[in-house]
């Protein structure tokens, strides 16, 4: 799916701003799409609606919230093809204009569009959008059901719980906030009638050159033609049919930390788009991972998109700090965690050279053996699940800056390890199948009893999250080493490149402690210091990514204190005393090569 784009023959339309705005209730009121809200507030578009306003009747929510804007087309502009583009409505839409629907769609971080008829443009069209916050069982992230949610495994059997009467909610079975709206850009796209549909480049790194090769799907049968620039705007390659290979010598390569983009302007009758993309290899090998043939060594983070008052809108400042705060730091990577992040992040990753895992919002699934109306979400769980991963790989499959995919995050796979294989298997050959690029695919694992799963030898790389002096041996990192090593002897036998996706500790800022008790940022230091002492004994430990990047908003409850201060930065984004620490350790650790010898191996 192409990214709205501005030239001499698109025009694009930001709808953002003020909205009209009001919460509704758990059914669909059509009339709140079909005309004028009666009463009704302001809401910022691209932004989660829930911590705009200072009342917690936006921040619990639960059911359909409506937006409305008014817009008009330039009369010049009718005779083009109007796209309306939404980057991402958490977690349902349903859109509606003048009256009419004219789409929806299911999943909250991934782009969606509808093409307007001109016929039912009016001078100032009513645009209406119902978002819908609900998760459960069949969303990806899963909601979890109440019994779950607030008794875990061992529903209370007491009279004062069994009467008491719960307000319907939603129980996010993931640790981040469930924000949820218009969360990132509305535009109104122009382009010809007759149009580029689609683009995917992929490169081929041979002795002094590079074998490109761009597939242009088009609104009709015709010709497309390609001409290639280097990042200066020199044309390197002229008028290419689209489909055919081209040869571009002596190729500057795309590398972490050292980004150089081409740009493929791609030309079909009247209508233009311009494709950045990076000349880079993605190869495992061994017990490596391998960039541009050479071992990469992961440094970075787990993150989420959450920030004040957006909730998990779009930012662009905030992303263009949280990248500066990375190179400060000397990471070179991140992973999307726990879902698909804005476009605009993973372009500016491809410009900055910052190496990133893409995950879809599968965070929070298990596989019980089911029945009846569970299995019925179930089922439909996992036909979403497909969706979402090829609606992710279409969006992204051409940013040089992705070069992996997560199929989801921490599942159970040891309650049912066939059921959770097969379900697994499935994916991952999916995966491989629509990426033009096939990169590498995994499944971020964390589980207790990892001897009985049997989903992570899927993975082409090996991710696991673990807390061993947090939620296991919490205070003891002598125990925590011992239980690291054991996990690492036991998957060095796998012979694959393994990453630590997420561990850490939390600290709430400025909480100090000579004997490095927990919560304490001494502690969380510590905890680090413990763990990258075991991990890098392991030569086939090819990475280490922190959780979290930035302490977050997480549902309320008696784990946590104003959400996850796992961060090495604060919310606002202030250094802890972990941050200086992996700030010196990844200044010494160079981006390629580590733990190999001097032939790289
Ligand atoms: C991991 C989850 C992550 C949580 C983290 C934590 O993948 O989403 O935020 O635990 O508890 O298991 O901090």
């Amino acid at each position: 799916m192409l990214y709205p784009q501005m030239n001499e023959k698109r025009t694009v339309f930001d709808l953002g701003g003020l909205w009209d705005f009001c919460l509704g209730g758990e059914s669909l009121d059509k009339k709140c799409l079909a005309v004028p809200l009666e009463k009704s507030e302001k809401m910022f578009v691209p932004a989660s609606y829930n911590d705009q306003k200072a009342d917690k009747k936006y921040r619990e929510h639960y059911g359909y919230a409506y937006y409305q804007r008014r817009f008009s087309v330039p009369n010049e502009l009718k005779s083009k093809r109007l796209v309306l583009r939404f980057g991402a409505v958490a977690h349902n839409a349903e859109v509606w204009l003048n009256g009419k629907r004219i789409v929806s769609h299911t999943g909250g971080f991934l782009p969606f569009e509808a093409e307007l008829d001109p016929l039912f443009l009016e001078e100032q069209n009513l645009l209406c959008v119902a978002v819908d916050n609900r998760i459960d069982l069949s969303t990806l992230p899963v909601g979890n059901e109440i019994k779950k949610a607030m008794f875990g495994d061992a529903p209370p059997d007491f009279e004062s719980v069994l009467k008491t009467k719960i307000k319907n909610k939603n129980y996010p079975n993931f640790d981040f906030f469930n924000y949820c709206g218009i969360n990132r850009p509305v535009f109104l796209c122009v382009m010809p009638t007759e149009y580029i549909s689609d683009i995917s480049i992929v490169s081929e790194i041979k002795d002094g050159f590079a074998v490109v090769k761009a597939d242009v799907s088009l609104s009709k049968k015709g010709n497309a033609k390609i001409s290639v620039f280097d990042k200066e705007g020199r044309e390197i390659a002229r008028g290419v049919d689209a489909g055919s290979e081209f040869i571009i010598e002596n190729p500057h390569l795309w590398e972490p930390n050292n980004a150089y983009l081409y740009t493929a302007k791609v030309t079909f009758g009247d209508d233009c788009y311009y494709q950045k993309f990076g000349i880079r290899s993605i190869e495992i090998k061994g017990e490596k991972f391998l960039i541009n043939g050479k071992p990469f060594y992961f440094k970075g983070f787990g993150k989420h998109e959450d920030s004040e008052t957006r909730g998990r809108g779009y930012d662009g400042a905030l992303n263009v700090k949280d990248i500066s705060l990375m190179k400060w730091i000397n990471a070179n990577s991140f992973r999307t965690s726990h879902y698909p992040y804005a476009e605009e992040m993973l372009s500016l990753c491809d410009e900055e050279g910052i190496v990133v895992i893409g995950e879809t919002p599968a965070v929070g699934l298990a596989f019980p053996d089911a029945d009846g109306e569970v299995k019925k979400k179930l089922d439909l769980r996992s036909l979403r699940h497909k969706e979402v991963l090829s609606e992710m790989i279409a969006r992204d499959k051409n940013h040089p800056c992705v070069v992996a995919w997560s199929l989801a995050n921490e599942p159970d796979s040891t309650g049912n390890p066939e059921k959770a294989r097969e379900y697994f298997k499935t994916l991952y050959d999916l995966a491989h199948r629509l990426d033009p690029q096939s990169r590498p695919v995994t499944v971020v694992a964390c589980n207790n009893d990892y001897v009985k799963d049997k989903v992570t030898e899927l993975s082409d790389i090996i991710c696991l999250n673990r807390y061993y002096g947090w939620y296991i041996f919490a205070g003891d990192l002598d125990a925590a080493k011992q239980a690291m090593t054991a996990e690492m002897e036991y998957f060095s036998k796998f012979c694959k490149p393994l990453m630590i996706t997420e561990y850490g500790a939390d600290a709430a800022a400025g909480i100090h402690s000579v004997t490095a008790n927990t919560f304490s940022e001494e502690y969380q230091l510590e905890f680090y210091e413990a763990i990258n002492s075991v991990l890098d004994k392991y030569g086939f430990v090819v990475g280490e990514q922190v959780w979290n990047f930035a302490d977050f908003a997480t549902v309320q409850g008696v784990m946590r204190v104003d959400g996850n201060k796992k961060g090495l930065f604060t919310r606002d984004r202030r250094p802890k005393l972990a941050a200086h620490y992996f700030r010196k350790r990844w200044g010494e650790i160079p981006d390629f090569g580590y733990k190999c010898n001097n032939k790289g191996e």
